[in-house]
């Protein structure tokens, strides 16, 4: 698989990607990133990518000439185009793995405002967002996708029991988890943990997760794949409460 990232600011990629496992498949050519500075297809001298908006405003709008042209040259036939933006359709799970089975895919990273909405229907893109919050540009909203995209493709993250363990728990948050040593500040490892009885440590880790959903996240619970007595301990606590 292959991503091509569109950037004025290409060197924010350097770093983030040379690191982990991540630099590991880019480097072993599992994976391939392109980074390009999307100054390289603005006009000379200036080489500006960007322009006031009509109706006017605050700020500075993403000009769509540059942009345009230079998805045109690095997508490939069939490539998938995604500009990053904080309105976008939200970046979940279920996103990155569809983006995992895509043999291309091009990432736009704005600053300034935005971009002119042309470029999105100019080139049949799709708005990304990471989430709720407003970052100052696209490049690490582009990494986010990068990264969670990259570690579901067979063969970047090396371990790949640790994909499948997540299937197992879906639609739940996770259990808490420890290592050594069993006890640290006054803290113990739940028992349960170093008995040594393994069906007692699933059932512990499943419950868990359950009730730390319930906490955390009770939006998720609705979809959750709860067995009847799990759904009877949530509708206790919530009648406890
Ligand atoms: C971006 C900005 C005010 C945009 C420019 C390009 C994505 N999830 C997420 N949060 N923020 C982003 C994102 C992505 C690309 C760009 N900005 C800054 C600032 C805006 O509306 C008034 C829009 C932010």
């Amino acid at each position: 698989m292959k991503f091509d990232v569109l950037s004025i600011f290409p060197e924010a990629f350097s770093s983030p990607l040379k690191i982990s496992l991540l630099g590991k498949a880019i480097e072993a050519g599992i994976l391939q990133v392109g980074v390009h500075d999307l100054r390289d297809w603005a006009p000379e001298p200036h080489r500006k990518v960007d322009d006031a908006p009509f109706g006017g405003g605050a700020g500075m709008v993403m000009a769509p000439g540059p942009v345009v042209e230079a998805v045109e040259a690095v997508r490939e036939p069939g490539g998938r185009v995604l500009l990053m933006a904080a309105s976008g359709r939200p970046f979940t799970q279920a996103l990155a793995a569809e983006l995992a089975t895509e043999p291309q895919v091009v990432l736009v990273c704005g600053r300034y405002e935005g971009m002119d909405d042309r470029i999105r229907h100019v080139l049949g893109a799709e708005e990304v967002s990471i989430g709720e919050y407003v970052l100052a540009g696209g490049e690490m909203p582009a990494l986010v996708v990068i990264e969670a995209v990259s570690r579901l493709i067979p063969g970047v993250m090396g371990n790949a029991e640790s994909l499948g363990e997540e299937s197992f728990a879906e639609g739940l948050l996770e259990y808490p988890q420890y290592t050594r040593p069993a006890e640290f500040r006054g803290l113990k490892v739940p028992d349960v943990l170093v008995s040594g009885h393994h069906a007692n440590v699933i059932a512990w880790r499943r419950q868990q997760a359950v009730r730390r959903t319930y906490e955390r996240r009770p939006d998720l619970l609705a979809a959750a794949p709860l067995n009847d007595a799990e759904r009877d301990a949530v509708g206790d606590w919530t009648v406890d409460q």
